[in-house]
């Protein structure tokens, strides 16, 4: 380990919501990084635990459940099974994945409490909230809703306008509605406790920004400002029915803050894995203690967190907490309740068994300094021109050659040219920038160098041609296969932690189980005359079609969205009067209709425009049965150049709305008119 005052790691990874499944955005922001660092140390021999799971209280759990008519233990349970079976597939390596709903989560977030409350570390304070009498409860913010005061949205919730994205408090809305009876809230006095983070920073202030000048720039950055602007008490508990009961007397029908048991819920995981010894990793000194989290957590688990660890007064402290920035998809911000995100359960249906693919992309292109956009197209760039291109091929090449020359059997090999000596001391200093990187929470670099490998493998193979010395002199294409293939067996110790199937199914090629991170940088990690496995494709090509799938699924869902949302597509730019009066629209009657054959969308009319009798085609027939439609009135622009469809001449157009499901509808005259009528 880079310091040697630390004997193990703690890693802890943000615990999500069990109200939805999770997406790429959870994968690339905190638990591929994660479990990087987790399998490097452990490759290295470290003592490592690695400890997850599902945050299950809070008012969005809540308030789901009540919109489903559910509990909100059914919302848990149904989520934190989906969530927990999306990161074993990925390969998140995880020594427990628990829950808060846990009973000794509950047990210990409680004694936590009472300690701090025994030990005189809360503030009560009494304040004035909305409260609903109808359904006899105090109103969380998210359960008020009413006019946004800044864009005049009819929805905005007492916390935050999601239309203009502005923070609100439950008291700044108009016409505030409860969202539970529907009722006019009254404001009612009520008591909490605050944890008063006013009087930890001083502490706060000193081990940050003083002791942690190492933090990465995002975290270090977000905690001075937090630190500048001066802290306050936050209140630790809320009147809500759903959490863990304030186990205080007089605190009837308060929980728990969900923000206050969440992080609790590490040590309470840790516990439930390791009954007998888990204080050894939570309150010795020589337990370096690294929280790997998103960028809005970030006050939770530098400020928060570590005031109420300080104020238990047993606990270690973080010794890092490298917090990532955003992932956004194709140009938006990732969402769940707009359903713009790749689901890692519905990416395993359409890729199966490409869980290194995503692990590979989302690492390539991790947000750890700045929001970073994942895009499809990207994803296939960079399977088919790196996974596949550099490192698959080289793999194979290495592979297929050696059977083709040798039966499969590492070669013995003789004295190293120059160049074998060259790539050699290459390919040594990998070892060491990999480690760097990787101590440093350098994913991103730390997978670059461990492509170079491969790259190093690709260029060793091109520049040596073993092909074409074959007939001549066998022997040095020994000693290049050779070290091609301890090159190989490189690659499956430096992928590990980062494409860790494609790392084992390497082994399995060739036919190695361990190795382990000291070996790494070594050119005798298989020995002449060792039997190798048969060879096949690591990576395959994803086709232009897989990648258009998606681009589509993501372009029906904002189609979906804007129509849920009633949002009327951006106004265009101006024209004239003159412009307008170009345009010649008639009111004409179908007269005739017909289904063009061979086509699913078009249909051929016949259309009385007052002027002539004229055929029209029209990509209408997924919304009107021909037969319907004859002796209609509707709008038809006359004088657009005619153009062929299906090799029927079109003479005009048929001017159609879309209603609120998507579906086509006539512009049509509310009284009927001749034909030939103009509209103007
Ligand atoms: N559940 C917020 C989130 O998922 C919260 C993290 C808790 S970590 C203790 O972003
Ligand atoms: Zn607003």
């Amino acid at each position: 380990m880079a310091d040697n005052k630390f004997k193990r790691t703690l890693i802890t990874t943000a615990l999500p919501y069990a109200n939805g499944p999770v997406h790429i955005g959870h994968l690339a922001g905190v638990y591929v990084p994660a479990d990087i660092y987790a399998r490097y140390l452990r490759l290295k021999g470290e003592e490592v635990l690695m400890i997850g799971g599902s945050d299950e209280h809070g008012v969005p759990i809540a308030l789901k459940a009540k919109a489903e008519g559910i509990t909100p233990q059914e919302v848990v349970d149904r989520y934190h099974n989906i969530i927990k079976r999306s990161f074993e597939e990925f390969g998140i390596s995880f020594d427990i994945y628990s829950r808060t709903t846990s009973k000794i989560h509950a047990e210990l977030a409680s004694e936590f409490f009472r300690t701090l409350y025994e030990k005189g570390e809360f503030i009560e304070q009494t304040s004035s909230q909305y409260y609903d009498e109808e359904a006899k409860q105090f109103l969380a913010d998210r359960y008020i809703t009413g006019k946004c005061p800044h864009c005049g949205n009819e929805r905005a919730y007492g916390d935050q306008c999601e239309s203009c994205g502005t923070s609100l408090s439950p008291t700044d809305l108009i016409n505030p509605k409860s969202a539970i009876s529907g009722s006019v809230p009254v404001m009612k006095e009520t008591t909490h406790w605050y944890l008063p983070l006013n009087k930890h920073e001083a502490f706060l202030k000193e081990w940050i920004l003083e002791g942690h000048k190492e933090w990465k720039s995002n975290v270090y950055g977000q905690c001075k400002s937090w630190l500048d602007m001066g802290l306050q008490p936050r209140a630790v508990s809320r009147d809500l029915d759903w959490g863990i009961p304030v186990p205080v007397k007089g605190a009837e029908g308060k929980v728990l803050y969900v923000w206050f048991d969440a992080p609790i819920g590490y040590i309470s995981n840790t516990k439930e894995l390791l009954p007998d010894s888990w204080e050894k990793w939570w309150k010795q000194e020589d337990t370096k203690l690294v929280h790997f989290i998103g960028k809005d957590n970030i006050v939770f688990h530098c400020i928060v967190f570590p005031s109420m660890l300080k104020a238990e007064g047993s606990y270690i402290l973080p010794e890092n907490v490298p917090a990532n920035e955003f992932l956004n998809l194709e140009g938006d911000k990732i969402s769940t309740s707009r359903n713009w995100a790749v689901w890692l359960h519905e990416y395993l249906n359409d890729f199966p068994e490409k869980q290194d693919v995503l692990r590979y992309v989302l690492t390539a292109n991790a947000p750890e300094t700045k929001d970073n956009d994942f895009t499809w197209k990207d994803f296939q760039a960079r399977n088919n021109n790196e996974l596949v291109a550099i490192l698959g091929n080289f793999v194979n090449r290495a592979l297929v050659l050696t059977h083709k020359y040798f039966d499969g059997k590492v070669p013995e090999r003789n004295e190293y040219t120059d160049y074998d000596h060259d790539t050699l001391a290459e390919f040594a200093g990998i070892k060491q920038n990999l480690e760097h990187n990787l101590e440093n929470y350098r994913f991103r670099d730390a997978l670059k160098e461990a492509m170079n490998l491969a790259r190093i493998g690709n260029k060793y193979l091109a520049d040596t041609e073993p092909w074409k010395i074959a007939k001549t002199d066998m022997g040095k294409v020994a000693t290049i296969m050779n070290l091609s293939l301890q090159i190989t067996a490189n690659l499956a110790i430096a992928f590990e932690p980062f494409l860790p199937f494609s790392s084992s199914r390497l082994k399995e090629m060739l036919r190695i189980d361990s190795l382990n991170w000291s070996q790494l940088g070594s050119d005798n990690l298989l020995e002449a005359g060792h039997q190798l496995g048969s060879p096949f494709l690591l990576f395959e090509k994803i086709e232009d079609a897989a990648i258009e799938a998606q681009i589509q699924k993501l372009l029906d869902t904002k189609k979906a969205n804007e129509l849920k949302e009633h949002k009327a597509a951006p106004a265009k730019t101006n024209i004239s009067f003159d412009d307008f009066m170009k345009m010649d629209i008639r009111i004409g009657t179908i007269l005739e209709a017909e289904l063009v054959p061979k086509t699913s969308k078009l249909i051929k009319l016949k259309i009385d425009t007052g002027i002539d009798q004229r055929t029209v085609v029209s990509g209408i027939a997924e919304y009107f049965k021909p037969e319907e439609i004859i002796g209609q009135q509707v709008s038809v622009l006359v004088n657009l150049e005619p153009r062929k469809l299906k090799g029927i001449e079109s003479q005009g157009m048929i001017l159609m709305a879309e209603n609120a499901d998507g579906k086509l509808v006539f512009v049509q005259p509310s009284a009927k008119v001749i034909p030939g009528s103009e509209v103007r």
